[in-house]
């Protein structure tokens, strides 16, 4: 239904290596992050796309590698990155200087006012590439995130419940299929556009199918609270996972809610804490760092 982008069998290779360089002993999450992007033409001139900037699936990167994690971080191109995140809306090169003089000429210095923490970071960033824990894999299309989110699966099999799948993307639920796609832009003169299926759930195959041992995650993001829960309820019940976050658009940054078949726990920042800087993907990652092992040991 939705064609094999081209780079997908090499992208599987590397994730089937990433998969054996780390044993079978550690454990392992993959994280979707970023919006699809569904084309309305096949030469296409506009497409369908999602708000989701990234930021949750980065920062929570950051936080399974500091909890030991080894990271495939499947995202969207142009997404926020784990890491350099916290560097995008400042313009480098005003932080950086050149030095002219004789001796140390070509040399240059970081202003670490305008950067802070940025020896902290680029040390920890250098750590996890060093250590080969951060597989970064980009789609574009909702059909090139379909099947790389089908070949992480796959890869991580062997790992049975030491998988992780923390579907934090926001994937379009409608698409135009290949057969029906215009091949041209669409006129407007044609009248309104009423063509659009829609896109089948992965969350099925990906549980039943294709990692049916992983602890599996999924979002659910809705504008009106009053409906958040019995959604999120209905997606564990349809598709048979362990957990859902369920998070409300405009107050995704502070608040969420960690959803099971038999808990429902709300985890949210203070004011205090939004003014220090804390993020709520920390208290997000190690709640379900912490349901990981217990499930794992469930397993045994
Ligand atoms: O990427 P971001 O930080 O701007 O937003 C995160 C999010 C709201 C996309 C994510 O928390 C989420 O809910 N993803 C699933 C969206 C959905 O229900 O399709």
């Amino acid at each position: 239904m939705f064609a094999v982008p081209s780079h997908v069998e090499e992208v599987k290779k590397l994730m089937a290596e990433f998969a054996e360089h780390h044993g079978s002993a550690g454990r392992r999450v993959v994280i979707t992050s970023g919006g699809t992007k569904v084309p309305l033409e096949s030469r296409t001139v506009r497409f369908l796309d999602n708000f989701s900037s990234g930021r949750r699936g980065a920062s929570s990167a950051k936080y399974f590698l500091d909890s030991g994690y080894a990271v495939i971080f499947l995202h969207r191109h142009r997404s926020l990155y784990p890491y350099t995140r916290l560097y995008t809306g400042v313009n480098l090169l005003d932080s950086l200087q050149l030095v002219t003089g004789k001796e140390d000429a070509g040399q240059i210095l970081v202003d670490q006012n305008a950067l802070p923490n940025i020896a902290k970071v680029l040390k920890r960033y250098q750590a996890v590439k060093a250590a080969g824990l951060l597989l970064p894999v980009e789609f574009n299309t909702l059909s090139e995130y379909l099947h790389l989110l089908k070949a992480a699966a796959q890869a991580l099999s062997s790992i049975g419940s030491k998988a992780m799948f923390y579907l934090a993307a926001a994937v379009s639920d409608f698409y135009i299929p290949a057969y029906e796609m215009p091949e041209h832009k669409i006129q407007s003169s044609n009248g309104p556009l009423q063509i659009m299926k829609m896109v089948p759930k992965m969350l099925s195959p990906l549980v039943k199918d294709w990692a049916p041992k992983a602890f599996v995650i999924s979002f659910k993001l809705e504008t009106d609270p009053s409906i958040l829960l019995e959604r999120a309820w209905r997606a564990l019940e349809t598709y048979n996972h362990q957990t859902v976050v369920a998070n409300v658009l405009d107050t995704r940054r502070g608040y969420v809610v960690v959803v099971t078949k038999d808990t429902q726990q709300e985890l949210v920042l203070t004011d205090e804490e939004v003014q220090k800087e804390v993020e709520i993907e920390d208290r997000i990652v190690s709640n379900l760092t912490e349901a990981h092992s217990e499930f794992m040991s469930r397993q045994v």
